[in-house]
């Protein structure tokens, strides 16, 4: 299987979680956009869904795909998100900001009973910290922030600068008007700590650490999609 074929199975199998009614999240990025299609696909055949979005992006896919994307503040309660990664670690400890919408998927997710993880083989690791770790900053006075957090990256030992993230030249802005800066962490040890700690950073917003909140993960195999609990 290829890549895309990877994303477009388990878009695909994440329907399974899919019920009559539900209210549901739609998550971002290329795997993500496999199962918006597949929703779009069941929606148009009949089935009932109220949908939110977890970025501008996925917005207006949706919407080209014929959805109606309703205000996260009118619906209450999700019963689903699913959504994409940039890497799967242990204890479906995620690393996600990749596309740059981590905090409104951050938010979303925080709002639904069941979140569903969909990757392809390879975003699957041992541990995290490969995949640079995405830190959404308030833009203003973002020279002091990101000097502080350079101080916490020091006592978890990480001795990386925080890049911020650029699109043609300019800083990239998220859809929230926030700046990205990525930290070639490496090997990212104690997650849960250092979540914490760039949390509790003024300035920091959020960060792509998403730890205690996937339910499960539909991991494409070369032999299929394989649920990891
Ligand atoms: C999104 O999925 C982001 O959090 C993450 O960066 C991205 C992964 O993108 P892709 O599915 O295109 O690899 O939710």
């Amino acid at each position: 299987m290829t890549v895309d074929e990877q994303k477009e199975a388990v878009g695909e199998a994440a329907l399974k979680y899919v019920k009559p009614g539900m209210k549901v999240g739609l998550g971002t990025g290329s795997t993500a956009a496999w199962f918006v299609k597949a929703i779009a696909r069941e929606v148009e055949a009949g089935l009932k869904l109220t949908l939110v979005s977890t970025s501008v992006q996925t917005t207006q896919l949706a919407e080209s795909l014929g959805l109606t994307i309703k205000d996260i503040n009118d619906v209450g309660t999700l019963d689903l998100c699913v959504d994409g990664a940039d890497e799967v670690g242990d204890g479906l400890a995620l690393i996600k900001g990749g596309g740059g919408a981590l905090l409104r998927e951050k938010l979303i997710w925080e709002q639904a009973r069941t979140c569903v993880v969909i990757a392809d083989a390879a975003k699957h690791v041992p541990v995290l910290g490969k995949f640079p770790l995405p830190i959404e900053v308030e833009p203003f006075a973002w020279k002091g922030t990101v000097n502080r957090i350079s101080d916490v990256l020091v006592e978890f030992d990480i001795d990386k600068l925080p890049i911020m993230r650029k699109k043609d030249g300019q800083p990239w802005i998220t859809d929230g008007g926030n700046l990205i800066f990525d930290v070639a962490c490496g090997r990212i040890e104690d997650p849960s700590g250092l979540g914490a700690a760039l949390k509790s950073v003024t300035g920091v917003v959020d960060h792509g650490l998403f730890l205690d909140l996937a339910e499960v993960a539909l991991i494409a195999t070369p032999d299929g999609v394989r649920i990891v609990e």
